[in-house]
């Protein structure tokens, strides 16, 4: 489920998984949501193992109920895709274009009603009477039939592709949001990340104008529009994500909190991976722990979080730099670039642009495809389930 980290760019002429997929044809497109699908039902067939039939988790902020995610993933694709009469029209569709109707409509289910995050408020998921697992994936088996279908017959160009390039990665955001949520309930889901190290180093960053934004052709996210230039001045920075080795003395100082997921024994610090208990590798980058706590971490230690657009040049620019075990945390607010329209699926941006910080980077359950050094993820700053992180620039 983890991929490698990355170092540094890719080779010219060579494309990264996630600039293919945003560029994916028909074919590859088509592989790549069976391949997700995959996933997500692996995922879901775990907690079944974990949480039995019911499958009920606690009502906590940062959760959802298994069936309602697994749900919510095949009724976006459906609105998106099938049930769309503007699919063609990518970027340009009308979000409120009246929707055809959806297949569990046959059965007496308003989906709608259930699944769309929009405006199924969060608390309210747990009070829903769900389609049973089994409903629940023969429903997502024919809405990928009809995905693959109008696949078939879609006009292979950027806005031909918009909306399956959509689902396909916010199936994939889903699927780490199911191994962050297992994590965070002590389930096993066969999450097991590659063990990295990097040894803390620093490396200068010239001062340079970067393009920041996606101006590239295929898919992009409409936070990532417009592309648009930024000055950078000279920085600093950590050439990895903090670890556990730098982290843990203001802890142990008494000038923060245990992070969760860990504690202390008699043998030292010990972490809590897939439910279970073990000996805490100091070298390896710090996780869970919130934009506070790596704020405290950079005053404490007289440094600073990057700004993301220091972030997005050093990992294009620095021979070296490594990233993608743990989502960072950046000193910047989520925010529009200038010229920021929202694209159809208006909530993925517009609504979050509250002041939480943007995360770069990826985690070891970001799947290969949004691996990518412009990818811009938002969480609020409190947040410590996460698979997060942080580097840190000198003050
Ligand atoms: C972009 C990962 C912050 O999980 O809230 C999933 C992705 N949006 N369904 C989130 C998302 C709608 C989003 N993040
Ligand atoms: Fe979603």
């Amino acid at each position: 489920m983890g991929e490698g980290s990355i170092v540094g760019d890719t080779p010219a002429g060579r494309l990264a998984p996630a600039d293919m997929a945003r560029q994916a044809g028909r074919a590859s497109l088509a592989a790549a949501l069976v391949d997700a699908r995959e996933r997500s039902l692996r995922l879901f067939a775990a907690y079944e193992a974990a949480l039995g039939p019911d499958l009920r988790v606690p009502c906590w902020p940062e959760l959802n109920p298994p069936l309602w995610e697994l749900g919510h993933v095949g009724w976006f694709a459906d609105w998106w895709i099938a049930r769309n009469p503007q699919l063609s029209r990518g970027v340009q569709a009308d979000p409120l274009a009246p929707r055809r109707l959806a297949r569990q409509a046959r059965r007496g289910v308003d989906a709608d009603a259930l699944y769309d995050s929009s405006t199924v408020a969060h608390d309210h998921r747990w009070q829903l009477h769900l389609p049973g697992a089994q409903d629940t994936r023969a429903d997502l088996s024919a809405s990928l039939d009809d995905t693959l279908e109008c696949l078939h017959t879609a006009t292979e160009d950027d806005r031909g592709l918009y909306f399956f390039r959509l689902a396909l990665f916010h199936e994939d955001m889903h699927a780490e949001a199911a191994v962050t949520m297992a994590q965070t309930l002590g389930i096993d889901v066969g999450h097991r990340p590659p063990v990295t190290f990097t040894a803390p180093a620093e490396t200068r960053v010239s001062a340079t104008r970067w393009l920041q934004g996606w101006s590239g052709p295929g898919f992009a996210f409409d936070n990532e529009r417009d592309a648009h230039e930024v000055a950078v001045e000279a920085f600093e920075i950590d050439t990895g994500a903090v670890t556990w080795a730098r982290y843990l003395p203001m802890v142990d100082a008494g000038l923060a909190a245990v992070p969760r997921h860990l504690r202390r024994s008699d043998d030292g610090w010990q972490t809590r991976a897939n439910g279970c208990w073990q000996a805490l590798d100091s070298r390896a980058a710090a996780c869970h722990l919130s934009a506070t706590e790596a704020q405290a971490w950079c005053r404490w230690a007289g440094r600073r979080l990057p700004t993301e657009a220091e972030w997005e040049v050093a990992a294009h620019a620095v021979p070296g730099f490594v990233w993608g075990e743990v989502w960072e945390w950046t000193a910047s607010a989520f925010a529009p670039f200038p010229g920021f329209v929202p694209h159809p699926y208006r909530d993925y941006s517009q609504p979050w642009f509250d002041g939480r910080p943007v995360l770069k980077g990826a985690s070891s359950a970001t799947h290969a495809r949004l691996r990518h050094p412009r990818y811009r993820n938002y969480f609020s700053a409190e947040r410590n389930d996460l698979f997060a992180g942080f580097r840190s620039v000198r003050a």
